[in-house]
């Protein structure tokens, strides 16, 4: 078993219950196990600034299931929610992605771990701190910690 984390987030139709849906579908595969979940934060978007807001939220795992696998199972749950790929950084029903898969770094052409721009936004640093101890180690970019 390995410990991963997800992020989520959408920005149409009913976000909260797009990600409440995933929560639950990331937990029906049997070879995951839901350890911790964030609150669900209201973001301003990154990007294209004509879109709405988005809900984001964090998922701590542990699996079994190899990265390549696990990326397969999130996008086959995104697909559940009609997730259509667009616009770069565009209005989406549910986006998951692999922030970090153990002490793994990985770059392949369909998978990137840590997730490169993991460390670019805030509407994934805040809800992984909420899940993660202080003084946390994000592999390959070094340690988050809270000041207040
Ligand atoms: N891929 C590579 N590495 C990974 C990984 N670690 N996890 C590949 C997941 N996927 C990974 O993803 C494109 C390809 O990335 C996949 O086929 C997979 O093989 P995608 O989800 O189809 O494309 P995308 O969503 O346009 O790209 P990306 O990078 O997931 O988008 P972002 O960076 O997540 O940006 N503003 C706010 N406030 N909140 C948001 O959640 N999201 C975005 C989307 C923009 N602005 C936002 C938010
Ligand atoms: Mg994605």
């Amino acid at each position: 078993m390995e410990t991963a984390f997800i992020s989520l987030g959408s920005n149409l139709d009913h976000p909260i219950k797009h990600i409440l849906d995933a929560f639950s579908q990331i937990e029906e595969s049997d070879k995951i196990i839901v350890s911790k979940i964030s609150s669900l934060y209201k973001t301003i978007p990154v990007g294209p600034q004509n879109q709405n807001d988005y809900i984001n939220a964090v998922v701590v795992i542990q699996t079994s299931l190899t990265p390549i696998n696990l990326l397969s199972t999130l996008q086959g749950i995104e697909k559940k929610h009609k997730r259509k790929r667009s616009i770069k950084w565009g209005p989406r029903s549910l986006d998951l992605d692999i922030l970090m898969f153990g002490r793994l770094i990985l770059k392949t052409r369909n998978l990137t771990i840590p997730h490169p721009e993991l460390v670019n936004r805030e509407f994934v640093l805040i809800p992984l701190l909420e899940v993660t101890n202080q003084d946390f180690t994000i592999t390959k970019y070094g340690k988050i910690s809270r000041y207040i």
